[in-house]
């Protein structure tokens, strides 16, 4: 699996510029299980002085930063300091949690009013499809309001994390929007 994702991101390695990913959601979604299924390195986890806890994985000149959405929001004016040109968000969903999809819905749509995020491909996983009654990614696509948004590249993808499902398949139409903005 290791091997599969770093020669998939390293098709992202040519350029000089640094690239950008936030991996994004509720907590519980299964952010962190991705993240350590991606195996392109050791995960940091770091707690800013202001409280909340961000992991980041370095991969060649690939930076991704991750941590949890909701609640909180005094904390969110300090999430902008990784904003700065991100080339793609990946927002991870928990298909299961009918209950917080409304949750998920608003805190997908705040975040991606923020100006620096305005050219930021989407990706979105409908994840722990494994789970008997998870909703499927049309639902959720329908639930999260995807297709109002405008002037965006985005995509949703039914995942298992657990099960390393569907991850590939969201990450190579990932690297392929990145790839062909960098052009
Ligand atoms: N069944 C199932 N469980 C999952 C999946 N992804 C994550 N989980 C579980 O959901 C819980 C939360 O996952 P975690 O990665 O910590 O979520 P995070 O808070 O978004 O980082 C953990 O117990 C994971 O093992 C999945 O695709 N299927
Ligand atoms: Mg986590």
């Amino acid at each position: 699996m290791g091997s599969v994702f770093s020669s998939m991101f390293n098709r992202l390695w040519g350029g000089k510029k640094e690239i950008r990913i936030l991996i994004l959601g509720l907590d519980g979604a299964g952010k962190t299980t991705i993240l350590y299924k991606l195996q392109l390195g050791e995960v940091v986890k770091t707690k800013p002085t202001i409280g909340f806890n961000v992991e980041t994985l370095k991969y060649k000149n690939i930076a991704i930063n991750m941590w949890d959405l909701g609640g909180q929001t005094s904390i969110r004016p300090y999430w902008r300091c990784y904003y700065a040109d991100t080339a793609a968000v990946i927002f991870v969903v928990d298909s299961t949690d009918k209950e917080r999809m409304v949750v998920a819905k608003k805190e997908l749509h705040t975040m991606l009013k923020e100006d620096e995020l305005s050219d930021s491909a989407l990706l979105v996983f409908a994840n722990k499809q494994d789970q008997p009654g998870a909703m499927t990614a049309a639902e959720v696509s329908k639930a999260l309001g995807l297709a109002e948004l405008k002037d965006r590249s985005w995509s949703i993808v039914s995942s298992s994390a657990i099960k390393g499902e569907g991850l590939t398949e969201g990450l190579d139409w990932l690297i392929d929007v990145i790839k062909e903005e960098q052009m």
